[in-house]
């Protein structure tokens, strides 16, 4: 079976249109005391271009079996959710019939992790629910190796105490988060600060767009395809990395979205497994290369990161935006001089990203605009507006904790013996080798190994090392950071710094990143790990305990 190419994607010329994803329902309101929900992860089928077969997925489902794609579950500050996960992905482990194939026309494999420092074996068709950014207790966090079997549920509770943001939950399952997301586990969750946003005017309603990013390969008979391979196919080992051919946004391939020529909010997810965005807009319809890299004229401002609103809007370089897997950005952006034109969102750079400037050669099309003449609700937007207020966080008293990111052909630490194959691992605070001086790679541990203990409201500084040639997203659970060196810098109009509030932040191949971060509200054990989920799969994820 062929693969679907982008060119002849394109060539198809009948590109799909994206409708406003409609929020979860809830089985009952409770004012004041809390949102409940039941959401069942099952089998869907869904066409994602016009004219190609329809494609088997895995998704979070209405409990009335009606199917929002993608999924989007919106909550409101101070009203807690209580969400009922049901995995009916199969009745048993055994009888998972896999949505995707992959190109040895296998199902997908474990990356074979476990078990190591009493780690538990996950199975094919287990699950686990990761609410992504959310500041929730350690039982409803999503613990990779505490699967939901085929046929249980678990009850999750989130406090939602936290500022608004644009948050997501996918699955975290040990050694299958990457094969159960690219089956289509995973949606928004976006949580509403209404008195905050009221007095702000942003674009709202039919203005307010969640959108998420990620890369497929299909087959012509419109299944999924993943990539399998990698140093020694007997043991089918997987990729260290997945990359798909083709854009999916919200699940739709290479879609086109209509909009009128005022203000829009666009809540951006990077969704994929593996890919960078550097996203940039396209004068007109897809690329002639002749006008690669000309910005239409239309204002765009950064008013979000994974945290919520920043303390003003940021200015947004038209070379482009770096979106890592795992991060979140919104814009404003404002078609008002380019009625009756085309646009297209798309990114320019190589993957595995690890820093080769942008270039045409790297054409990814995400989604077009076709901007229409009228307007319904004019909506509005200035640049000089105070957003939020976000404190400093106190600089700590305690030294740094250093977490050294690392990529090494080693044996791999779970249970196939006698094999080496290029790994990607962490050496966290305090862990080297018998020479004190070598980092040591450690894998994913159950529990608490080496120095990464923290104080309940302790805030200390945490510095990612980067030794590797790739960039690594590290993302950190519990709670929101702020990136004190080594991350983006964002300026407001007045080329006045913008404060912001992130929970994942890309690490340069060959540098540092040091994030501050008060580790709140609450005690227990919740991991940390690279955000390329083949990366997480492998164990380049560890424990911190807050006591
Ligand atoms: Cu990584």
């Amino acid at each position: 079976m062929r693969n679907i190419s982008l060119t002849q994607l394109i060539g198809l010329n009948n590109r799909p249109w994206l409708t406003q994803p409609q929020p979860l329902k809830p089985v009952f309101r409770i004012p004041f005391l809390f949102d409940y929900y039941s959401v069942d992860m099952k089998p869907v089928s869904a066409n994602l271009f016009p004219g190609l077969p329809n494609t088997d997925l895995w998704g979070y489902v209405n409990y009335d079996g009606t199917v929002s794609v993608p999924p989007v579950i919106k909550a409101r500050r101070n009203q807690p959710v209580l969400v009922r996960w049901n995995n009916k992905l199969a009745a048993t482990n055994t009888a998972v019939n896999h949505p995707f194939i992959n190109e040895n026309q296998i199902p997908p494999m474990p990356m074979n992790m476990g078990p190591v420092c009493g780690n538990v074996h996950t199975q094919i068709g287990d699950a686990v629910v990761h609410f992504h950014g959310g500041e929730v207790m350690p039982g409803s966090d999503g613990r990779p190796t505490r699967p939901i079997k085929p046929g249980k549920a678990v009850f999750d509770w989130y406090p939602n105490r936290q500022r608004g943001a644009t948050l997501w939950v996918h699955d975290h399952t040990m050694d299958y988060t990457a094969t159960n997301v690219y089956a289509g586990l995973s949606g928004f969750y976006i949580l509403e600060d209404t008195q905050e946003e009221a007095a702000l005017h942003l674009p709202s309603g039919n203005y307010d767009w969640p959108i998420v990013l990620q890369d497929r390969i299909l087959d012509s008979s419109g299944k999924f395809v993943y990539r399998i391979g990698g140093i020694d196919p007997a043991t089918n080992i997987r990729v260290p990395e997945f990359i798909g051919d083709l854009p999916l946004v919200n699940g739709q391939l290479l879609p086109r979205m209509q909009v009128e020529p005022t203000w829009y909010r666009l809540r951006l997810l990077n969704g994929s497994n593996t890919r960078f965005y550097n996203l940039r807009f396209h004068i007109t319809d897809l690329l002639d290369a002749s006008q690669y890299g000309m910005h239409p004229d239309i204002d765009v401002w950064q008013i979000a990161t994974d945290g919520g609103l920043t303390s003003r809007p940021a200015q947004y370089e038209s070379n482009g935006l770096l979106l890592a897997p795992g991060e979140r950005v919104e814009l404003v952006v404002n078609f008002a001089r380019v009625g009756n034109s085309k646009i297209t969102l798309y990114s320019d750079i190589a993957i595995p990203y690890q820093g080769a400037p942008n270039s045409s050669a790297d054409y990814f099309p995400l989604l077009g605009f076709e901007v229409g003449n009228s307007i319904l609700q004019a909506q509005h937007f200035s640049p000089d507006t105070n957003l939020r207020h976000i404190p400093d966080l106190p600089a700590p008293s305690t030294t740094p904790k250093i977490v050294t990111l690392l990529e090494k052909v080693e044996p791999i630490p779970g249970d196939v013996p006698g094999i080496s194959t290029p790994q990607a691992s962490m050496a966290p605070h305090g862990s080297f080798e018998a020479d004190g001086v070598t980092p040591k790679s450690m894998h994913y541990c159950e529990g608490i190994t080496v120095g990464e203990t923290v104080v309940l409201n302790a805030t200390e500084d945490w510095t990612f090392s980067n030794t590797t040639g790739d960039f690594h997203p590290m993302h950190m659970h519990l709670m929101q950071f702020q990136v004190v060196s080594g991350g983006q810098n964002l300026m407001d109009c007045n080329g006045v710094p913008v404060k912001a509030m992130k929970d994942t932040v890309a690490v340069p191949p060959g540098g540092t990143v040091t994030v501050r971060a008060k580790f709140s509200p609450y005690k227990g054990e919740y991991v940390y790990h690279c955000h390329i989920l083949e990366h997480e799969d492998m164990g380049m994820m560890r424990t911190f305990k807050v006591i």
